[in-house]
């Protein structure tokens, strides 16, 4: 079915103009954009306490060569920014100094933590992990962060929390996109609290050893490699567990389309284009999809014995 009104969030990549890929534009934005972001926060916390001092982890071999940064971080879906691939430089804006994150909702006892204090209870790796934007383009980035396993023990839910669910910052002043009133903010989105427990679900405070760079999500985001890539909320400010299952913002904008599980599946088209191959960024290449984003090892028996969900898409 076609739509009237084509937003963003309705086109495959194949019909979006590639701005970003605008040559020399991308070093010059990335790395302004990475020590923006650095500089805003206080002088404890730059650079260090986000980013560096982290082992890469070995576990984790993409198999794949590492992504320029310049591509990762000049070609994004942050819709809070806008509806562009091109929100780097309106994504600097980001306030992210101070920060918290807010726990609620099923936890033994909500409260706010500072990102500064959160930090220091959790020791910081690298890991190297494949992305795949339902949209097929993929990229391969050394992030630093902790496993996501260590935020949910921060957060303490008891055990009735099923549901685990991430909520994006608003910050009127500084998102343009927000004024957008038909789409569902604050985005959110959320997986179980079983998967955010698997090993591979990740807490990115930083990329190719710097501090997050706003439009990736600066100062804190959500990673799970195996999933498509709306399954990971920018710039959170608050986790809440819950028993019911949640409905994440894309689900809410096209649920048809985007559900709540999905995995990455070559073999399961997306109802308007093909999943079987992904665009690099980078170097353009066209390369084939893998079940899970080859993660299978992982986190297919979390999916064993799932019966009449829909876990593709
Ligand atoms: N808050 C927020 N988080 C978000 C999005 C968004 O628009 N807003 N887009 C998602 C989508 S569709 C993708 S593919 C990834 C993109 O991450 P990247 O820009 O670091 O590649 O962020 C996800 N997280
Ligand atoms: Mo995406």
């Amino acid at each position: 079915m076609l739509i009237k009104i084509r937003r963003g969030w309705e086109l495959p990549e194949s019909a979006a103009t590639p701005e970003a890929v605008v040559m020399g534009r991308r070093g010059a934005l990335g790395t302004g954009a990475a020590l923006a972001g650095a500089a805003l926060l206080s002088p404890g916390l730059a650079g260090t306490a986000l980013a560096q001092a982290a082992m890469r982890n070995p576990r984790f071999q993409p198999g794949r060569d590492v992504t320029p940064e310049g591509d990762a971080t000049n070609y994004n879906n942050f819709y809070e920014f806008g509806g562009s691939k091109s929100v780097a430089s309106a994504a600097a804006r980001l306030k992210v100094n101070p920060w918290s994150v807010k726990f609620d909702g099923l936890v033994s006892q909500p409260r706010e933590i500072g990102l500064e204090d959160l930090l220091k209870q959790v020791r910081l790796e690298e890991r190297v992990l494949r992305h795949r934007c339902v949209e097929a383009w993929a990229m391969t980035v050394p992030w630093t962060g902790f496993p996501m396993s260590e935020l949910i023990r921060l957060a303490a839910p008891r055990p009735d929390a099923k549901f685990v669910v991430f909520e994006t910052a608003t910050q009127r002043d500084t998102m343009p996109g927000l004024r957008q009133a038909w789409y569902p903010w604050p985005y959110t989105d959320g997986v179980t609290v079983e998967e955010a427990r698997n090993e591979l679900a990740f807490v990115a405070t930083g990329m190719y050893g710097k501090p997050l760079p706003p439009q990736n999500g600066a100062p804190i985001r959500a990673l799970f490699p195996w999933k498509y890539g709306f399954k990971a909320p920018k710039s959170i400010v608050r986790v809440t567990f819950q028993a019911e299952r949640p409905v994440g913002y894309w689900e809410k904008l096209q649920a048809s389309e985007y559900g709540f599980w999905a995995n990455v599946n070559p073999e399961v088209a997306h109802p308007r284009w093909s999943q079987a191959s992904e665009r690099l960024l980078g170097s353009n290449e066209r390369v084939p999809t893998r079940i899970y984003n080859g993660y299978g090892e992982f986190v297919a028996p979390l999916y064993a014995n799932m019966q009449n969900e829909r876990i593709w898409y």
